[in-house]
């Protein structure tokens, strides 16, 4: 049977709520607001990696904004209709937190703090195009 819609949202806003739960912290050290502790830095730049194919399978039709459904989402409807540039978005997420991830394991804090910042530009991109407001 057909994924629902509120189902889908549901299931991506927790993997892009955990992928924030772990990042968080890291874009924090990188910051200089909180200390940086390379093992832990390691520790969540390997889970956001882990986690970034996962959120992406709950973009379907008809659960975008004012797509009906009554549930709160920011995601734009125009993500249908640009399904490759959707995907290299992803990808580009998906590639640099993986390297940012095997970066992250020499624990310098000048070069993890390099990759984080792509890192971030990758969510920026997306959230430019494809999130409302
Ligand atoms: C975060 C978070 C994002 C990204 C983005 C980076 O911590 O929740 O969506 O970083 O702000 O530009």
């Amino acid at each position: 049977s057909a994924v629902e819609p509120e189902d889908a949202i549901h299931y991506r806003q927790s993997a892009l709520g955990v992928m924030g739960w772990h990042f968080g912290p890291i874009a924090d050290m990188a910051k200089g607001d909180i200390e940086y502790d390379g093992d832990e830095f390691a520790r969540r730049a390997q889970n956001v990696a882990n986690l970034a194919s996962m959120p992406w399978e709950g973009f379907v039709d008809g659960s975008y904004e004012d797509g009906g459904h009554g549930v709160d989402t920011d995601a734009l409807a125009k993500i249908a209709d640009n399904p490759d540039d959707f995907e290299q978005k992803q990808q580009d997420l998906i590639d640099e937190s993986q390297k940012l991830a095997t970066v992250a394991k020499d624990k310098d804090f000048q070069s993890s703090r390099a990759q984080l910042s792509k890192v971030g530009k990758t969510c920026k991109n997306c959230h430019d195009d494809y999130r409302a407001e």
